[in-house]
Formats: structure tokens, C-alpha cells, sequence
């Protein structure tokens, strides 16, 4: 019988509830299970795991269905036979900027699941929220808030200095605003602690009270990213006694306690099993991706990802500094670009009718690095970084063109996106040194091609690491780091066992030339782009290429 520890790492995703296992021998995942909300859990009526309201901007999730997706979860591993006795330690990670409200009195419910019970959670849980739907990252619904918050702080450049964003509808600050503006009467009186989605997590396994860590609390809008403690301005701005419901943030890798009870009668975990911090989903991702110092992960999906691992913050209007989830002194980055795989499909199908990725490949293969000085902006949609929408292409001598080749706009759009993430990366202090690396994941990874300019643009190796699920594994990761973190043992040290990512490209050497002052130009056109954007909508009509009908 294999009795090696067994690592359980639990991500309560916005649309489903997930866990993997991994053996503490070889870092092998041996389990993993799932609980779809929509089709798993109908009596929610959800739809992607939310609730759209009818002003079309507030989007909730039920917080009892995240209570019962738990329970059906666990009865389908130990259906499945996982020997849960075997766990020394769990963590876990859930949807950012979602906030749970806990009814006074619930800590004492809390607790009595430190006694044996064998009801489901859902019915031991039931009355303790004062919501029964939370707010989740996808609610846009808190603009005046965010008005608020940056006014009372002076202004959005301080509020990002000190927590790492501007004010954002989806983060916690604004939303807690706004329940206490609009939400139920004597909220203040009725409320006793309010969770992150990840902390209210982790408060199930404790049976008490989890603390929120200070990754995912890095996506507040509260969180003062240099002292790691909440900000008193942005805490004043937000809301009364704010300080006592939310508790003190905790490192990343603390341990919170044993399991409680609960989970050792009904499911046989061990009483000696870790509850170690749980995290937000991108920080957990950062860690399943084991991320070093210097590296970028770039996530090439619908819309393109950027982690960065940064020694200092930076923050910016854009994008959003956290801090590190592995590393107790670093902090990590965030940027999101809406233009994606949406466009490269868009233009790989402008070559050819039904376009092939080999002929977008060959495209590329046919053109130089640099493009011959042609550089182009390709925001079909309203972009996110930077704030600009539209199709821009400029010859070498920044004079404004409507129309390229079929092979030279494929060698511009994915030079530009490339450029684009490298400058913004820039931006928020990303600067490689010897050793660094680019990770690439998500479903463009797999074109060499594409791969090969991206380690041109950024002048650094490329790797690719395709894992079915970075999230679940990063929390499993994070769960055996956390017992040993203590006696001063690095994540990285803990996890050297782990996938390895593949080497896939490395930047020809005449490359960093044409990209190094590329990027200056780059930034000159992109900057170009904004103002024009600014005065077209003070008045004067900005001169756009017609966008293409998607
Ligand atoms: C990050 O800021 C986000 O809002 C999303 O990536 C959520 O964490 C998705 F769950």
C-alpha cells in the first residue's frame, strides 16, 4: 500500500469547483474530480456559474451552491476511492474580487463543525450568509464607487501606488461600498466577517474564521502592497469598522490550522492534516506555473494573459500589482488584453478562405523580423491595455497605411500584440536578466512560428508548459509549501520536482536590434493612438481605418 503524503489543492472557479491531488513523492497528480455548477447543481439557475441581473452590469454567484458544489465534490473522490487519510496538507484557490458577507452569529456555526456532524455543509451552513448571492469579478456595477474610492484617496495614480490598481468595478473595496450604500438595513450590526471567495473557502476546513492572504488581498482596492497590511486611507473611503470585518491578512503560505473535525468524521482526513492559506485564482495559477524571478508567463487564449514576477512594484494606471504568492518579499503582475486568439483567427483567415494556422506560419516564415518597418495596432474590440479600440497600421515612416499584404499584416498583428505585452510588461518593472524566461500556455502555444517572434519581440527564450489545470495544481503545490515554508524551505526548493518546461525558441541574436528600437516606436504610435482617440471624442473626428466585420 503506497503511503507517501498526498497534497489536495481545491479551485472554486467562477464556473466550477475543482480539485487535484498530487503524491508528495514525484509531484504526479493522481486525482482530480469536478463539480460543473450549471449542469451539476440546477436549483441555482445559474448560467456559467452567475446570475446576470437585469441591469445587465451586477453579476452574482449563490453562496450556498459553492457550499454544496463542496459537498458533492468530495462525495465523488471518495467515491472515486482517494484515501483522504493520506492528505497532509490543502489549499486552494477561487474566482478574485468575489466577496462573501458572514451573518452575525456565524462563527459560532462555524465552529460546531469542529464538533462531528454528518449533515451536508449546505444544510449546517444555511443561515449563516447575509447575501445569499456575492458579488463576483465579473460585476461592472460599482462606477460611482470607484468614483468615490479615487477621489477620497487622491486621485487613481495614488490609489494604484498604494494598492496596485486603480479603483476597478470587480474589486472588493468598491463592491463592499456599494452593499453598504444599497444593501440590507443594519448591515454594519449584522455583518460579522467579510471573506474573499477564497478565505470563505478556507473558513469551511477550518471551522473558524480563515484569514485572507495577502496575494488575493492585493485585489481589493484595501490592501497597501508595501507595509502588507490594509491601508487606513482606503479602509476609511470603503466603509465603517471595516478593519475588524475583514480581519488581519495573512502570508501566503501560513498554515491556518488542522481540518476541523468535520471533514475527519465524515470523509476520514487526518486531524494531523494543514489548512494552509487559500489564494486567487491568477497568483495560484503563477504557482502551478512555477514562475521564478524574472520570468513572464504569457497565456495565449480569447484574450491574452500576462503574469510577471517583479522584486519591485511598480503599479500603473493599467493593469494590477499582487503581491507574490510564493515569494514572502516579491510581488507578482497581472495584465489582461481583451485582442487575442479572436483576431489572429480573424487575420489567419484573411489569407486564404477557411485559413490554416500552417499558412499563418508560413506568413510569418516569409517575412523578415521588423516587418520592413511596417507596425500595426489590430484592437477589433475595445481593448483593455491600452484603452483604445480600432485597426491601425503605419509604414516605416509612421505615415498612417489602409492596406498591407496578406503576409505582411499577419507578420504586423502578431509583432504588434508581441510589442504590446513587452511594453506594457515593461511598464510595471518587468526587466529580464540572465536566466530569465517567457512561459507560454493556452491554445496558441503550440505554433513554433508564433513562439519564435514572441521570443524576438521580448528578446528571451521561450518554454512552453502545457498543464491541464495551473490553478488546482498551484494550490496543491502551495498546500505542501506551506509545511514546510516555515523552517525557511522556498517554494521553488519544495516543488523542484514538478513539470519542467520545454525550451521551444531562443531570440536570434539579430533580433534584439530591430525589436529594441521597435518598441520605441511602438510606444510613440501607441501613445499617437490615445490622443487621437482623446480629441476624436472631444469633437474632432479621429482618422480610423473601418473596422472589420467580425
Ligand atoms: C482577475 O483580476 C480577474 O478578475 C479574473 O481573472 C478572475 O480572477 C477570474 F476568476
Amino acid at each position: 500500500m503506497d503511503s507517501s503524503p498526498l497534497y489536495l489543492g481545491f479551485d472554486f472557479s467562477t464556473q466550477q469547483l475543482k480539485a487535484v491531488v498530487v503524491d508528495g513523492k514525484n509531484l504526479d497528480v493522481v486525482h482530480h474530480s469536478s463539480v460543473q455548477f450549471d449542469s451539476e447543481l440546477p436549483e441555482f439557475r445559474t448560467q456559467g456559474g452567475v446570475h446576470v441581473h437585469a441591469d445587465g452590469l451586477t453579476v452574482t454567484s449563490p453562496v450556498l451552491m459553492w457550499v454544496k458544489a463542496l459537498d458533492l465534490l468530495l462525495a465523488k473522490m471518495e467515491g472515486a476511492g482517494l484515501d483522504f487519510s493520506r492528505v497532509a496538507a490543502l489549499s486552494g484557490s477561487a474566482q478574485q474580487h468575489g466577496s462573501v458577507y458572514w451573518r452575525r452569529g456565524a462563527a459560532e456555526t462555524l465552529r460546531r463543525l469542529k464538533t462531528s456532524s454528518t449533515s451536508p455543509l449546505h444544510l449546517l451552513l444555511q443561515d449563516c450568509f447575509l447575501l445569499s448571492d456575492s458579488p463576483v469579478w465579473m460585476d461592472s456595477s460599482t462606477s460611482n464607487q470607484c468614483q468615490q474610492l479615487e477621489a477620497a484617496v487622491g486621485g487613481a495614480r495614488r490609489l494604484a501606488e498604494t494598492t496596485g490598481s486603480r479603483a476597478y468595478e470587480r474589486f472588493t473595496a468598491n463592491q463592499i461600498a456599494k452593499v453598504l450604500q444599497t444593501g440590507p438595513p443594519n448591515f454594519l450590526l449584522d455583518c460579522e466577517r467579510i471573506s474573499l471567495v477564497s478565505s470563505f473557502a478556507a473558513s469551511i476546513f477550518l471551522g473558524d474564521y480563515g484569514a485572507i492572504d495577502l496575494s488575493d488581498g492585493s485585489g481589493m482596492n484595501l490592501l497597501d502592497l508595501r507595509t502588507r497590511t490594509w491601508s487606513q486611507a482606503c479602509l476609511d473611503a470603503t466603509a465603517p469598522q471595516l478593519e475588524r470585518l475583514l480581519g488581519a491578512p495573512q502570508p501566503s503560505a501560513s498554515i491556518l490550522g488542522p481540518v476541523c473535525s468535520y471533514f475527519v468524521h465524515r470523509y476520514g482526513f487526518s486531524p494531523r492534516c494543514k489548512v494552509v492559506t487559500f489564494t486567487g485564482d491568477n497568483p495560484a495559477s503563477l504557482a502551478g506555473m512555477r514562475l521564478q524571478e524574472g520570468d513572464v508567463a504569457v497565456s495565449l487564449g480569447t484574450s491574452d494573459t500576462l503574469f510577471l514576477w517583479l522584486q519591485q512594484p511598480r503599479p500603473a494606471l493599467e493593469g494590477h500589482v499582487f503581491c507574490n504568492p510564493v515569494e514572502p518579499t516579491a510581488y507578482m503582475a497581472l495584465l489582461c488584453f481583451k485582442n487575442g486568439s479572436l483576431t489572429r483567427e480573424r487575420i489567419r483567415d484573411q489569407l486564404s478562405p477557411g485559413g490554416s494556422w500552417e499558412g499563418f506560419s508560413a506568413a510569418l516564415r516569409a517575412t523578415p523580423p521588423g516587418n520592413n518597418g511596417i507596425i500595426g495596432f489590430y484592437f477589433d474590440r475595445m481593448e483593455i491595455t491600452p484603452p483604445a479600440v480600432g485597426v491601425y497600421r503605419f509604414d516605416a515612416d509612421d505615415g498612417e497605411v489602409s492596406q498591407l499584404s496578406a503576409q505582411q499584416e499577419v507578420r504586423a498583428l502578431v509583432e504588434g500584440q508581441f510589442l504590446s505585452r513587452r511594453l506594457h510588461a515593461e511598464r510595471l518593472g518587468h526587466a529580464p536578466a540572465a536566466g530569465s524566461r517567457v512561459l507560454a500556455t493556452g491554445g496558441a502555444s503550440s505554433n513554433r512560428e508564433l513562439l519564435q517572434v514572441l521570443a524576438d519581440v521580448f528578446d528571451t527564450s521561450v518554454y512552453t508548459l502545457h498543464l491541464s489545470d495551473s490553478t488546482c495544481l498551484g494550490s496543491a503545490y502551495r498546500a505542501l509549501h506551506g509545511l514546510v515554508a516555515e523552517s525557511g524551505v522556498s517554494f521553488r526548493e519544495s516543488v523542484r520536482e514538478g513539470a519542467e518546461p520545454q525550451l521551444v525558441a531562443t531570440p536570434h541574436p539579430a533580433a534584439r536590434q530591430v525589436y529594441g528600437s521597435m518598441l520605441k516606436r511602438y510606444a510613440r504610435l501607441e501613445e499617437r493612438i490615445l490622443q487621437t482617440a482623446i480629441q476624436g471624442a472631444a469633437g474632432t473626428p479621429p482618422s480610423v481605418t473601418p473596422l472589420p466585420q467580425l
